[in-house]
């Protein structure tokens, strides 16, 4: 179902007009109310009267984390304080977390920008949603909340944990949609395995999983585990939260809600905006915001977009699903790994399950080392020592010939790797500690 087919299906040229509109009217508030986007703008020499066409976007200033963390909590706000109504920030580890503050019309477009998202997964006012993302300053809760009731469907607001009660509940009220990360969605398969209940038989029938990077085979993991759609959505909280962009029945590639935030690829080193197609860094300009619009904001996420119409109607851009982050790319001697490549690598291995964690090091020699440790399935773990030894070495093989470095494997027992109600952690870089 398309939540909203006029803004989403609108035609190129009036989508432009609206985005261009938007643009100019953000810029001109942004210079007038907001000191940091002031100095940025008056060191480049633009102003906003020289915004006329959308490609003039490229004249603006970037907009950094490290900006919002030096302007924490308050140094970006773009109205007065009385008119925000709520605040999220997002749970980094290092530094001043990064805050958004919303006004109610910041509210009420973030309610549709999240029906949009999970209508595009299939939600309609007679499902019944379970939403085990985390409730609290996190967006993840409120957000997928927000668009639910919006739609119309009912909300069971689980947050994420207390996984003997997420089943009970799925099972009692006959949940039809699951929003959680996608992390998280394994985990409750696993227990729900472990407790002898048949996920395939509940009306379970569809997913809206993000906030963390999960692969393809992950996909069809869950797909298979639940017997549902799995969908992936995106977002992030400097944006908005989740709502930025999301998968329609096609998966073919993220659906951006363009109207309200307008995407650009870049070359992270360089800066320079790169063509349709090619893979960078993705930054988006906030076309509505009220509370803390940003400009330009870099998102460190990887991806290209995507210009060809898609099946499904929706004429909006989409993003290929997200290859990682700069930031998390790990440099191993001199190659460039995404802990995706390793997972997407790691899946297509039978007897392995799709728990594992890479550990990197300074070995003797100073050289870079990578362990990856996987959970292997039960029966190959009761197995001959002889076939798990013929598993880790192949699993060292596929390694070396997907990502051309030398992978170290260690095989752990069935549920050994800690599991996550949030966002996974699964990489442990001890070159930095
Ligand atoms: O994770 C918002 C969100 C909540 C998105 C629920 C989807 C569902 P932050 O905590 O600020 O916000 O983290 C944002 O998470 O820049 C990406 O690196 C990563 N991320 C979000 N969605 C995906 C996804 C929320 N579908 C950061 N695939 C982003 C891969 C994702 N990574």
């Amino acid at each position: 179902m398309i939540f909203n087919p006029d803004a989403e299906c609108m035609e190129g040229a009036a989508r432009k007009g609206l985005q261009l509109a938007r643009l100019k009217n953000l810029v001109e508030t942004l210079y007038a109310k907001v000191p940091f986007y002031r100095e940025k703008m008056d060191a480049l020499g633009v102003r906003p009267a020289d915004i006329h066409r959308l490609a003039d976007i490229t004249r603006l200033p970037f907009t950094t984390k490290d900006d919002l963390r030096q302007n924490y909590p308050h140094g970006l706000l773009a109205c007065p304080k009385d008119r925000i109504v709520e605040v999220h920030m997002s749970s980094g580890t290092t530094g001043k977390p990064v805050v958004d503050e919303y006004t109610q019309n910041d509210i009420n477009i973030w309610r549709e920008a999240m029906a949009r998202t999970l209508a595009g997964g299939g939600c309609t006012r007679d499902d019944i949603v379970q939403n085990c993302y985390g409730y609290g300053l996190f967006t993840g809760g409120p957000g997928a909340h927000y668009g639910a009731m919006t739609i119309g469907a009912e909300v069971l607001p689980m947050s994420s944990g207390n996984t003997d009660r997420q089943l009970m509940v799925m099972q009692d009220f006959g949940s039809t949609m699951l929003t959680c990360t996608p992390s998280y969605a394994l985990y409750m398969a696993e227990e729900a395995a472990a407790a002898g209940i048949d996920l395939k038989k509940l009306p379970i029938g569809k997913g809206c999983f993000g906030a963390e990077p999960w692969s393809e085979n992950m996909r069809k993991e869950i797909e298979t585990r639940y017997g549902m759609k799995a969908y992936d959505i995106y977002g992030l909280t400097e944006i908005i939260g989740p709502g930025v962009s999301f998968e329609c029945e096609a998966q073919n590639g993220l659906h951006i809600n363009e109207d309200l935030f307008y995407p650009e690829i870049i070359d992270p080193a360089t800066g320079e905006t790169l063509p349709v197609g090619e893979r960078g860094e993705l930054v988006f300009t906030t076309l509505t915001k009220e509370g803390t619009p940003l400009l330009r904001y870099r998102t460190r996420d990887i991806t290209y977009l995507i210009a060809e119409p898609c099946s499904c109607g929706r004429t909006t851009a989409r993003m290929h699903r997200l290859f990682g982050r700069t930031d998390d790319m790990l440099i191993i001697r001199g190659v460039n790994v995404f802990p995706s490549q390793i997972e997407h690598a790691l899946f297509e291995i039978e007897g392995t399950e799709p728990q594992y964690v890479i550990v990197v090091d300074r070995g003797a020699a100073r050289l870079d080392e990578v362990e990856l440790q996987v959970e292997v399935k039960e029966k190959f773990f009761s197995d001959e020592t002889k076939n798990l030894e013929i598993l880790r070495a192949r699993i060292e093989g596929v390694m070396k010939s997907k990502l051309q470095i030398g992978v170290k494997v260690k095989l752990v027992e069935p549920k050994t790797i800690e599991r996550s109600i949030g966002k996974a952690k699964r990489v442990i870089d001890k070159r930095q500690i």
